[in-house]
């Protein structure tokens, strides 16, 4: 393609198209970004990257007129690209808070997963095609899995098989893409199907123009897991004033020596394109003191996704601060607010943390539904997809379980190492009352995983438990569980199996499994002994040990693949 080609792009600012930007510029094309419907009718090829959620991006296509000039652009057979909501609007409606009226080119409804099936609904992760008709654009992913983030899909039918170019399993058979004449429109994310595959070609040359988005060399690499394997990076300022990568132990991000300096590990831009390098499925920016500094007062965070965006081509989920606001000025600013500025800086997904523990809290107290809470409101407008609940517990030994309320669980290995009780001393913050409570209730045999939530850093423990956590999010809306253990956080001794398989266990959305990684075979253990869908982890990356293990490691993975996913 020559230079001075250019290409259309529909971002109707409601979330995060800087990924297919980037995506764009990176293969040296120009962007015209359409700000009336005329730009559509006067496009010579146009992408249309839908964000969000069906029923708002449908009321700016029909409250600008958009909609309308979309319909005869693709009536009219001109170039076309839909990518994940952008496939979705072109059915006739959607189930999503609705039925909700859509563009009506295709035939059908798009529904929700069905998770009785036992798949965990939203479908995020990497999955494989069925090719069922040629289109230029799949030719180089027949041999290789995608990236998919939806809670929604479209099924094939016989008014809409004329269109369909492959469709996905997940529970159901699924349309993974739709292709008629120069108009084309897929479910999957091809700007974030990079990593350890190698790079995807995106041939798409009806537009024309060859979408190299990535290249793949390495066929050996296709041979890899369905579960992710997430890289954090756990941001903060330092003493200095500077944003560094940092890490701590069980939370505690201060050198022992050294005055008691925050430990940097390095910039974050620059760890995170070198993880998106080494094969990590996804990167994950967690600003760890988000919870006392506003976060869009927090510039130069926002400027480290816009950075990190520009070369990181697998999904970027950032978290920290996430909660409505209000500034020094007395200006207000919704959790929805702080979110959408995150979209629109690069990230794929946010994560709520301190917030979430508040928003269940009240949830469980009223058992009423506000819609006001910061997941109800991210979620209705971005998807459940784009809401992830990062949950930080700390063990309880019991006596008994009958001692608490929460629901706890008998530990597989009990045994000394176990008694890992909290005290102030080593938990800067847990209060009192909390320590107290662990003393009086230490015991071999029980642990009450999570009987107390922590918030704000580790600094506040909450009288929640985890399992009531996780039910009481996935209800408010929640699209996934970041799942933490203090105890375990940095000690590289292996993921709290037991936690993450009662957690596992008890929700139908997708759960990560974090904390504890220290070698490869606790992946695939966490993999292989619970229904954890992704694992994430630092230390083991900051440590420059990934690299070579887990991502060179894809056939042990693979095994684990063929077990848990064809169910
Ligand atoms: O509460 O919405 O502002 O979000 C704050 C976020 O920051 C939460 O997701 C919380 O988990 C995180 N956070 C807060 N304080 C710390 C800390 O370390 N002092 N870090 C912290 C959480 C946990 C993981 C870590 C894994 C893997 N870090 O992100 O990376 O435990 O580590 P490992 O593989 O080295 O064992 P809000």
């Amino acid at each position: 393609a020559s230079k001075d080609d250019s290409v259309t792009l529909l971002d109707y600012g409601a979330g995060n198209v800087r990924s297919v930007r980037n995506a764009i510029r990176h293969l040296g094309f120009q962007i015209k970004d359409v700000q009336t419907p005329k730009d559509i009718l006067n496009a010579r090829r146009l992408i249309f990257p839908g964000v969000g959620a069906f029923a708002p991006a449908m009321d700016v296509l029909n409250n600008t007129g958009m909609g309308e000039a979309l319909c005869s652009y693709i009536q009219n057979d001109r170039p076309f690209l839909g990518i994940c909501l952008g496939l979705q609007l072109l059915f006739e409606s959607s189930d999503e808070n609705g039925p909700v009226g859509g563009l009506g080119m295709i035939p059908g409804v798009v529904g929700r997963f069905d998770a009785s099936h036992g798949f965990r609904v939203p479908h995020i992760g990497w999955n494989a095609l069925q090719i069922t008709k040629d289109s230029e654009i799949l030719d180089d992913i027949r041999n290789r899995h995608v990236y998919f983030v939806h809670s929604y899909r479209a099924m094939p039918s016989n008014e809409n098989k004329e269109w369909i170019s492959s469709t996905c399993n997940y529970g159901d058979e699924f349309i993974a893409s739709v292709r008629r004449g120069n108009v084309h429109a897929v479910q999957f994310h091809p700007e974030k199907s990079g990593g350890k595959q190698g790079e995807l070609k995106f041939s798409f040359e009806t537009l024309p123009l060859d979408l190299e988005f990535f290249s793949p060399d390495n066929l050996e690499s296709l041979v890899y897991a369905v579960e992710s394997v997430i890289a954090c990076l756990d941001v903060r300022t330092n003493d200095e004033g500077d944003l560094v990568v940092t890490k701590g132990d069980q939370y505690d991000v201060r050198e022992h020596a050294e005055q008691s300096k925050v430990r940097n590990l390095g910039k974050p831009v620059e760890l995170a394109g070198q993880y998106y390098n080494d094969g990590a499925d996804e990167v994950s920016f967690l600003n760890i003191t988000g919870f006392r500094d506003f976060p869009l007062g927090d510039v130069p965070m926002l400027q480290v996704l816009r950075r990190a965006s520009e070369n990181v081509f697998v999904p970027l989920t950032v978290g920290g601060g996430i909660r409505d606001f209000t500034d020094s000025n007395g200006r207000y600013y919704s959790s929805l607010e702080v979110a959408s500025e995150y979209f629109r800086s690069g990230a794929d997904k946010i994560s709520i943390g301190s917030d979430a523990v508040h928003a269940a809290e009240e949830y469980l107290k009223t058992k009423v539904k506000t819609g006001k809470s910061s997941i109800e409101q991210i979620s209705r407008v971005y998807g459940n997809q784009a809401v992830v609940v990062s949950i930080d517990p700390r063990r309880v030994y019991l006596n008994d379980p009958s001692d608490v309320e929460f629901k706890s669980i008998k530990l597989t290995k009990p045994g000394k190492e176990n008694f890992l009780v909290q005290t102030e001393k080593n938990m800067p913050g847990i209060n009192a009352r909390q320590t107290e409570f662990c003393h009086n209730h230490l015991h071999p045999g029980f642990s009450a995983d999570g009987g107390l939530l922590v918030i704000n850093g580790g600094r506040e423990g909450r009288p929640i438990g985890a399992y009531e956590l996780a039910k009481a999010v996935e209800e408010l809306g929640a699209g996934e569980i970041l799942l933490n253990c203090i105890d375990c956080d940095g000690q590289g001794k292996g993921f709290d199996i037991d936690l993450v398989k009662m957690i596992s266990d008890a929700v139908s959305i997708p759960v990560i499994a974090s904390s504890g990684a220290g070698v490869s075979e606790h992946f695939s253990d966490v993999f292989s002994k619970t229904n954890a869908s992704a694992a994430l982890a630092a230390g083991i990356f900051h440590r420059k040990e990934m690299a070579d293990i887990a991502f060179d490691q894809p056939l042990e993975l693979e095994l684990l693949y063929c077990e848990t996913y064809n169910m």
